[in-house]
């Protein structure tokens, strides 16, 4: 565990300095958010599901995934927005208890755009949800 938080650390210092050279960051959120995610199991053809499965986020919001059930999950993005780096974040820890936590902050590693992510051992049944990152400013609706 402390292994895999240095080298998140490592890779997170390493895409500060990235981006404070390479992109002119926009200015910070104006309200913060924390958006949730949970982590369903459900009746029907699709027994897993992120809900909701589309989000909204702005920078500086946090989304925090919240396993509902007793289910194995992981966040795992497989499609990022163009000019996004989000190393090791893009693949999240193991959630397995009910009510376990992984929060994703929404800071510089996320460039604006559409991405996507699955639950890996439930990719196959359809377990995916998208995030939609926007600049600050107009507040487009969360729930
Ligand atoms: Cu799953």
């Amino acid at each position: 565990m402390s292994r895999l938080k240095l080298l998140m650390t490592t890779s997170l210092v390493a895409m500060l300095a990235l981006s404070a050279s390479a992109n002119g960051q926009k200015a910070g959120p104006l309200h913060p958010h924390t958006i949730v995610v949970k982590l369903v199991t459900k009746a029907g053809a699709i027994p897993f599901a992120f809900e909701p499965a589309l989000v909204v986020a702005h920078r500086g919001d946090t989304v925090r995934f919240i396993e509902d059930a007793g289910v194995m999950h992981n966040v795992h993005f497989t499609k990022q927005a163009p000019g996004a780096k989000l190393g090791a974040a893009a693949m999240g820890p193991y959630l397995t208890t009910k009510g376990q936590t992984y929060d994703v902050v929404i800071d510089g590693r996320f460039a604006e755009g559409k991405y996507e992510y699955v639950c890996d051992p439930h990719a196959a049944v359809g377990m995916k949800g998208t995030l939609v990152v926007e600049s600050g400013g107009a507040a487009a609706g969360n729930k």
